[in-house]
């Protein structure tokens, strides 16, 4: 579904687990950093809501979007996060770099899940302008840190279900 079709910070509270026992490391790239703030501040707020303590929310900056992949295998092999948030923002120019970051996060991304058996929660946006950006950033189609954040919580529980 096209998100502007759905509001991103739309879910149902209810079927969310508390987040209190659940650690969360967040990767932030800086290009477009106004935009993966919003993002950021998006995730924080809703680990908070649903119960995760500010001391088991880490961050850390990596350059660009490029960057992220390694950032996340960075958190995973050194601490011990039940899920790892990255947050991004490509905004297409008039090369085609725009394709081959958002090729090489998103195949980076799902082989780190597979690698580590963890949830690495995709919180990139891929936008034509930044005022889709905008938009998908705390603007008038919701917050993807938000999804994003729910999205760790529930594959968290997911997989302590499947352990348990
Ligand atoms: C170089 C570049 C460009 C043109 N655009 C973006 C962008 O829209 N969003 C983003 O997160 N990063 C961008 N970058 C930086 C690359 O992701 C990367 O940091 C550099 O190519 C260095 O590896």
């Amino acid at each position: 579904m096209a998100t502007n079709l759905k509001n991103l910070s739309d879910y149902k509270p209810e079927y969310v687990e508390d987040a209190n026992n659940m650690k969360f490391g967040i990767v932030v790239a800086e290009w477009n950093n106004e935009i993966t703030e919003s993002l950021y501040n998006g995730v924080y707020k809703t680990l908070l809501k649903h119960g995760a303590k500010e001391a088991n929310i880490y961050k850390k900056y990596v350059p660009g979007s490029f960057e992220l992949t390694l950032g996340a295998q960075l958190f995973a092999e050194n601490t011990d996060v039940d899920s790892i948030i990255i947050l991004g923002c490509v905004i297409q120019g008039e090369t085609r770099h725009f394709d081959y970051i958002c090729d090489s996060v998103t195949q980076g991304i799902t082989e780190l899940n597979l690698k580590y058996n963890m949830p690495f929660v995709f919180g990139l946006l891929t936008t034509n302008s930044i005022q889709q950006a905008i938009d998908r950033a705390g603007g008038k189609h919701g917050n993807k840190g938000t999804e994003a954040a729910i999205t760790a919580i529930k594959m968290i529980s997911l997989k302590r279900e499947f352990e348990n």
